[in-house]
């Protein structure tokens, strides 16, 4: 029989492209672009093209693991693993109570699994434990809580498609499909704009793909870049570049902004950014005025240093420069399987008190809640630290602590201390490597899957999201490989529920309207298929799922009544420019020296940052041949003059030292690093006895990071760019 082509979602990362899957005899064989999809025009990376390959990968886990007393794996039948697993748990429980109990959820618990998300959220509400925590605050935390503290415009900002000016402070979309250029296709779609007139001006220590293509790219040194914008915010405000109309109506707290701002001259932030004063005035009267458009900051800067306060000053200059849609003006992306809502040209007040250090507390470092979630940063202290409540049971799915967690080596001292870990993956990763149990789960392909979770990249920030209203389901499409003994995730937080005598009730997701529908409960004794958890999850949503269903290949669902309404009478919610702890944390910013940095880390004169490359997603793809294509390692990219000086050629090993531990890896030239940088991407590696592996296996950035020195106060995120490094040449014996 010949092979078909049919259309799928693929679901290796958060972009969620509409792509063509070859299937012959029950088997994927390749995966390609979809030319006739409408917003995704034929894109397809590396790591979706490859996806096919790894389904039938020999690295692929097709039977659950359980670790024996010498260290070694046995295959367990999925039901068995989850009958011990619920015992252990309930004993948990029962002795020490819900506290004890964790999950962890990673990148790939939200883009395999549509639904994951409402069944683990479920599943802690159910056991009564608060203690679920996410990757998001090892990210850009500073996101959600900069929101709380400064307010929501509750309309969106400005679309890309009517932008004239985008400003992107450390994220390179081009490689990351995240922040600023839509994720579809944002190669195409990015020439397309600056075609048709669009600025780009790139914030980057790195001449990175993206910065490429800039109208204006400004090579700061990292870690600066809260004085960059606060120098900018200065120069619009004093220039009067500002939307006064906009703010009159709007905002609170501008003197208190405009006070804090005003030691931020164009020759401090030059000599603090070390770019020429002519570049900090040119970059903010370009943003201002050639408006209207976002700015946008990414990975780097918000994990070099002050994430929330980065984030609010990104949100006082859109705001400053008027960039959220008014009255009368069309959404470019309104929900389609998420819950419809009414945007309205006004502002939701800041809920200061949901921002950080509510709810429940960690007992380390004096952290608790965040608008982000709790803090993933502290979870490795608060296992290793003794006490009644310590948690001592974690569920780990879709995501790799030992690989991604800043302090490697805490993290795997934690889970190497906990009573029971299981890790919910498709291979023996890094974590799954120190569980006590690994569930085997379905390949994406096996599994429905839906554009729900994308849609939520609209809302997560200003400059996230599409162009369009896009909706995608796609049935399983093969069945998992022959005597495979392979479980959905949420199937697993079902079946340890089942076992415990608990009720799940799954709520249906939103991301900007309040959910009208209450939650629903699951029938625990005749399991539902995920395709009516699927239905459970969207119910009420703007496009019902059957609707998108009709379309296999992906179609844009108009909302003509998506218009931003005007301000409802009486409504007084303003934004807050002027946020007392902000402000005094840009006080203390501005009370430190240029240079500081270098001078509190004498012994540390390089730093170290962060980057994404394409073919791999953080730990995932690392080990596929298709994928590294004979690279397997994560190279230390640095200047040619900063290796010659350090005697240093192409390909060498060398040992880079933190205060918190030592790795080595093999250097590679890039001359459009600044000097002084070591620029690497993270998640590679394995624990420290395999560091002699580095040229097969890569190297672990995570162990430089200490989690308990200088680390944000608000988030527990610490230094996981810009990264006080020594570098020297490896000895001889480490070849
Ligand atoms: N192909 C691929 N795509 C991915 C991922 C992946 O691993 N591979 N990971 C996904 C995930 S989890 C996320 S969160 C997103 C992240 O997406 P992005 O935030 O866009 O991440 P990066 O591509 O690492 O881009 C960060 C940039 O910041 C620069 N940088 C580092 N430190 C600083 C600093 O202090 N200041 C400034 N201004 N710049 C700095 C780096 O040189 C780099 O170019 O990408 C997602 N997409
Ligand atoms: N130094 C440094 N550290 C960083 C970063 C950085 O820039 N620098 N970036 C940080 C960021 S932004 C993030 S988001 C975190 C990422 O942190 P994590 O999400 O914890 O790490 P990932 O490597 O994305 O983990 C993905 C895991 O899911 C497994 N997997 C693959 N497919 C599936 C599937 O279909 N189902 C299930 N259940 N599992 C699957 C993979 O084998 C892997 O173990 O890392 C952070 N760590
Ligand atoms: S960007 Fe690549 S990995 Fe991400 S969804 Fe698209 S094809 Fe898949
Ligand atoms: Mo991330």
């Amino acid at each position: 029989m010949a092979s078909v082509w049919k259309n799928t979602i693929c679901r290796v990362c958060h972009a969620g492209c509409g792509v063509l899957v070859e299937v012959d005899e029950g088997r994927p064989v390749s995966v390609k672009g979809d030319v006739n999809n409408p917003l995704y025009k034929g894109f397809c990376c590396i790591k979706g093209q490859n996806m096919a390959a790894v389904w039938g990968s020999e690295k692929r886990l097709l039977h659950s693991q359980k670790r024996q007393p010498d260290g070694s794996y046995v295959d367990i039948p999925v039901e068995q693993a989850m009958d011990e697993i619920a015992q252990q748990l309930r004993s948990t429980l029962e002795t020490r109570g819900p506290r004890a109990v964790a999950t962890y959820s990673g990148t790939m618990a939200t883009n395999a699994g549509a639904a994951n998300g409402a069944v683990t959220s479920a599943f802690l509400k159910a056991i009564r434990s608060r203690m679920g925590f996410n990757s998001n605050t090892i990210d850009q935390p500073g996101k959600m809580v900069a929101a709380a503290l400064f307010g929501n415009w509750m309309a969106p900002p400005t679309p890309f498609d009517k932008a004239k000016v985008l400003m992107l402070v450390g994220c390179n979309p081009l490689v990351a499909m995240s922040g600023g250029v839509p994720h579809t296709n944002p190669g195409r779609t990015l020439t397309d704009a600056m075609t048709a007139g669009l600025k780009l001006i790139v914030v980057d220590p790195r001449r990175s793909e993206t910065a490429r293509r800039a109208t204006l790219h400004l090579q700061t040194k990292p870690g600066e870049d809260v004085a960059l914008l606060a120098g900018m915010l200065r120069v619009i405000l004093t220039e009067a570049l500002a939307d006064d109309e906009f703010l009159s109506e709007h905002v609170e707290g501008l003197d208190a902004l405009r006070a804090a701002v005003e030691p931020f001259t164009p020759d401090v932030v030059s000599a603090r950014v070390d770019i020429s004063a002519d570049d900090v005035v040119s970059a903010a009267r370009t943003f201002a005025s050639q408006g209207p458009g976002v700015a946008v900051a990414g990975t780097g800067p918000n994990m070099s240093g002050n994430t929330t306060l980065l984030e609010y000053l990104l949100r006082c200059l859109n705001t400053v420069c008027g960039r959220w849609q008014r009255a009368g003006e069309a959404i470019a992306e309104p929900a389609c399987l998420g819950q419809p809502s009414q945007p309205k040209a006004q502002a939701a007040a800041p809920m200061a008190q949901y921002a950080y250090g509510f709810g429940e507390r960690m007992r380390v470092r004096d952290l608790a809640n965040t608008a982000a979630g709790m803090p993933t940063a502290a979870l490795a202290e608060e296992i290793l630290l003794p006490g009644e409540e310590q948690v001592r049971v974690l569920i780990s799915h879709g995501g790799n602590p030992v690989a991604a967690w800043p302090d490697q080596l805490t993290t795997l001292a934690a889970m190497k201390d906990l009573d029971m870990l299981v890790q919910i993956d498709t291979t023996m990763s890094a974590t799954a490597r120190v569980a006590d149990y690994v569930i085997a789960v379905k390949h994406a392909l096996e599994m429905p899957g839906m554009t729900l979770t994308q849609e939520y990249l609209s809302a997560y920030a200003a400059g996230f999201g599409t162009t369009a209203p896009y909706a995608q389901y796609s049935p399983a499409l093969v069945e998992p490989p022959e005597g495979a003994d392979v479980i959905d995730d949420w199937e697993f937080f079902y079946g340890i529920a089942q076992r415990l005598g608990v009720q799940l009730t799954v709520k249906p997701v939103s991301f900007t309207g309040t959910v009208r529908i209450a939650g629903q409960a699951m029938d625990m004794v005749d399991k539902p298929s995920t395709d009516e958890l699927f239905d459970m999850v969207t119910k009420g949503s703007r496009i019902s799922l059957d609707e998108v269903r009709k379309h296999p290949a992906g179609a844009i669902f108009p909302d003509p009544n998506a218009i931003v309404a005007e301000k409802d009478e009486g409504w007084t919610g303003r934004l807050d420019l002027g946020n007392d702890v902000m402000m005094s944390d840009l006080t203390e910013v501005a009370g430190t020296m240029p240079g500081a940095d270098e001078a509190e880390h004498p012994d540390h004169p390089y730093r170290l940052i962060s980057r994404r490359q394409m073919n791999v997603l953080n730990s995932v793809g690392r080990e596929e041949p298709g994928q590294t294509r004979g690279v397997t390692t994560n190279p230390a990219y640095m200047h040619p003059d900063d290796l010659h000086t350090l005697g240093l050629a192409n390909g060498d090993l060398a040992e880079i030292r933190s205060v918190r531990a030592t790795i080595l890896a093999v250097v590679a030239s890039d001359r459009h690093l600044r000097r002084g940088l070591i620029s690497m991407s993270h998640s590679w590696g394995d624990g420290p006895e395999r560091d002699g592996e580095v040229r097969t296996i890569g190297a672990n950035t995570g162990r430089l990071t200490a989690v308990d020195v200088d680390y944000e106060r608000y988030t527990g995120l610490p230094r996981m760019s810009n990264i006080p490094v020594a570098v020297h040449r490896a000895s001889e014996s480490h070849e």
